[in-house]
């Protein structure tokens, strides 16, 4: 036995009690606890084992700190064919939420049963992997290979009742885990129950793996764990079940070698590690209980909706009734979306839009709100001016948030008597349904601030990533860098479209191109009036074709003419003509003689573009390290997840190489591809960017 497994007699029943918090992950102790358990039982004369976790949960999975590591025995697989085969009636009861291994435990287990509010999954496609421990070779036994397909592609997880419908649990039950557990093994004792080996069922009917392989892969964009685990199911189906099993591992090992799966665990835990930042050890952040937003656009309305979504409520400020009814309105289409996804009821629906809402016009309604998140146009006066309004009219200790995407936060800051109070909350479009949300902290900035803005984004559940004052901050100082090396590119012979098309086989979900006339093409075009009023560097290449666009009246999706052409009677987006005719005229005018790209270069210099303006955003320490900048772009820029985020796939890429084409980049262009500092050092130091990560990256 091991310190993780407590063993205890209840009359003619061993029990097993996982106790390895924080999840009760199957690491090494685990195991080994539990197979001695099993062996101590057995020796004992117990009749039935009963398995169950401490805490607040049966196991979550497999140790997934783990990973990567040499494993070492007893292997889960193994574990979990020896609990199996034991000649003792075995129960599991789970409460909490039985993932991965943990969910392959309990269906190594003769019979199971559940609290109401359990959960049960197999998710580790997410992390680039399958269920290595049985999980598809034993799932689609009890539920059928459709089931077992759908939960093992998706990732899902599954509450009580449906796990109950599907066959994966036998019984409910209110109480506490060992209680029920307990009750369940020994009425089975009582009636006299068989063992009953999942491994010993039939096999399941089998589907049409070839063309649920192909789906699967397409709709990952290329990830390739849930496609693989469509195959570990079809050996499920078409083997013997220890045939099936050594299939499994093999194609497990397989993932586990991949650079998906770094990437993805990667992701993981810079999730988890965002908000651990040394500075906010020990603050206490600000109650808020009540939010203030000003501006009832779209930004505005969509960080309302999340608020009200997250059980805040919210006073809406703008400046005319009409303006006011309009937010209303964006505002209700917004939990309209919510009631018909099943996210909240009708009764709450009218509850968030009724008493929770208060649209008004005037500032002293702003008055007892906790923190008040401004979102209007984007012009540095404006924003002053807001500010100073806020500074008179808000209790003290009110926490001033601007949702800014590039202003500089200071002189905001500077507008009111109390900068301790002012910090950015820059959300994402649509806000009540992006994920990310940049804290952007500023000089002056109160960290009981910066620790209310990151309580603020948990509540929101938002992925909250703590940034530094720039033109931009991290993600849309990036952004400019891998976009206008996307325009340079087109200047010298690229098109949008086959840039497009090179980024999404890298697995982006949309090109650059196609995110502009997504987003409206005249934000970009406001964004290089901006920088062009403020003074380019006589160096910068500016390309103007995009300009000719929007002046002609072509903003993208919502003008129904951008790069692509959308509209009734297209299925879908077709490039738009006029675009290469403004390309080829901006050439003529430089100069330039077109040369061919191809998708592999087009690549290559749009990430070397993109690594290298990261690496200058942590060197500058505008993101504190290098797994901020990864969760960014993961969050809120579409950069494909099993690619663990730029500065992870740089890292595994390698940065060298990387630094050497940037260097023979700049004997073209030496002002945009001058390489990042903090890229050179590590080059030179033989390191790479995970080294600077805390807590440690995997
Ligand atoms: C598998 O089982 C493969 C089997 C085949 C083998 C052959 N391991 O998310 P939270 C940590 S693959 C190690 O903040 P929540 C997490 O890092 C696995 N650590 O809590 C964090 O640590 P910190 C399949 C883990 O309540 C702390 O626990 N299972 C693991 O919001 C709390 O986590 C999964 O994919 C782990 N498995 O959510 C499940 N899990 O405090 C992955 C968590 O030092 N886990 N930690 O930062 C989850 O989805 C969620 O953690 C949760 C709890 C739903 C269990």
């Amino acid at each position: 036995m091991t310190e993780a497994i407590r063993y205890e007699r209840v009359g003619d029943i061993a029990v097993l009690a996982v106790d390895n918090p924080p999840v009760n992950a199957l690491g090494r102790d685990v195991r080994v606890g539990l197979a001695a358990g099993m062996d101590r039982a057995e020796a004992e004369g117990a009749r039935a084992v009963l398995i169950h976790g401490t805490g607040r949960t049966f196991p979550a999975g497999a140790d997934i700190r783990e990973f990567g590591k040499p494993p070492t025995e007893p292997f889960l697989p193994d574990l979990c064919n020896r609990i199996e085969a034991s000649p003792l009636l075995v129960v599991s009861a789970i409460h909490g939420t039985a993932l991965g291994g943990g969910l392959e435990v309990a269906l190594s287990t003769h019979y199971r049963i559940a609290t109401p509010s359990a959960k049960v999954g197999l998710p580790e496609v997410n992390l680039g992997i399958l269920p290595g421990a049985g999980g598809t070779q034993r799932l689609p036994r009890v539920a059928g290979s459709e089931a077992a397909l759908d939960l093992i592609t998706s990732a899902r997880h599954v509450g009580a009742e449906e796990a109950l419908k599907l066959g994966i649990l036998d019984r409910i039950a209110e109480g506490e885990a060992r209680e029920i557990g307990l009750a369940h093994a020994q009425a089975l004792l009582d009636e006299g129950a068989p063992r009953r080996p999942v491994g010993e069922m039939p096999a399941p009917e089998p589907v049409d793996f070839d063309a649920r392989y192909d789906a699967v892969l397409k709709k990952g964009r290329g990830q390739l764990s849930p496609a693989v685990a469509v195959r570990a199911v079809q050996a499920a189906c078409e083997l013997p079940f220890e045939q099936g099993m050594a299939r499994e591992r093999e194609l497990f090992t397989e993932l586990m070698q991949s650079d998906q799966r770094q990437g993805l665990i990667h992701a993981f835990f810079a999730e988890r590690a965002v908000g651990k930042l040394p500075e906010l050890d020990g603050v206490t952040p600000r109650e808020v209980a009540s939010i203030g937003v000003i501006g009832g656009g779209t930004m505005g309305a969509g960080i309302a909706t999340a608020a009200l979504l997250a059980g805040l409520p919210v006073t809406l400020l703008e400046m005319t009734d009409k303006a006011a009814a309009a937010a209303r309105g964006r505002i209700e289409h917004n939990l309209e979306g919510a009631l018909k996804r099943g996210k909240i009821s009708k009764a709450r629906f009218e509850r968030l839009a009724g008493q929770d809402l208060r649209i008004a016009t005037s500032y002293a309604a702003l008055s007892g709100s906790d923190l008040v998140i401004e979102a209007v146009f984007e012009d540095i006066e404006v924003k002053k001016q807001v500010f100073a309004q806020l500074d008179a009219s808000c209790k003290p200790g009110a926490v001033l948030a601007s949702n800014t995407s590039y202003l500089d936060l200071n002189e905001i800051a500077a507008a009111t008597s109390r900068p301790q109070d002012v910090i950015g909350l820059h959300f994402f479009s649509p806000a009540h349904v992006m994920k990310l949300l940049e804290i952007v902290v500023a000089d002056r900035t109160a960290p009981e601030v910066v620790a209310t803005g990151f309580a603020l984004g948990k509540r929101l559940g938002k992925v909250s990533v703590r940034a530094g004052v720039c033109d931009g901050f991290i993600g849309n100082r990036i952004l400019a860098a891998y976009r206008a090396c996307a325009e340079h590119m087109v200047l010298d012979g690229a098109t949008p479209f086959q840039i497009d098309a090179a980024v999404r086989g890298f697995g982006f979900a949309m090109g650059p191109y196609e995110v502009s006339d997504l987003a409206g093409l005249d934000i970009g075009w406001a964004s290089r009036k901006r920088k062009r009023a403020a003074g380019l560097d006589p160096k910068a290449r500016d390309v103007t074709y995009a300009d000719r666009l929007c002046e002609a009246g072509h903003f993208g999706r919502k003008t129904g003419k951008g790069y692509y052409i959308y509209g009734p009677g297209k299925s879908g987006a077709e490039p738009n003509p006029e675009v290469m005719e403004l390309v080829a005229a901006e050439r003529a005018e430089k100069g330039i003689t077109p040369r061919e790209f191809t998708d592999q270069e087009i690549l290559r210099r749009y990430m070397a573009a993109m690594v290298n303006e990261a690496a200058r955003v942590v060197g500058e320490g505008i993101a504190r390290r290098p797994l901020d900048v990864d969760v960014t772009l993961l969050h809120g820029y579409g950069f494909p997840r099993y690619r663990g985020g730029p500065m992870k796939w740089a890292d595994m890429d390698g940065l060298d190489g990387l630094l050497e084409d940037i260097r023979g980049y700049a004997r073209e262009d030496d002002f945009f591809w001058s390489p990042a500092p903090l890229l050179e050092e590590l080059v030179a130091e033989g390191r790479k960017f995970d080294d600077l990560n805390t807590p440690a990256g995997d």
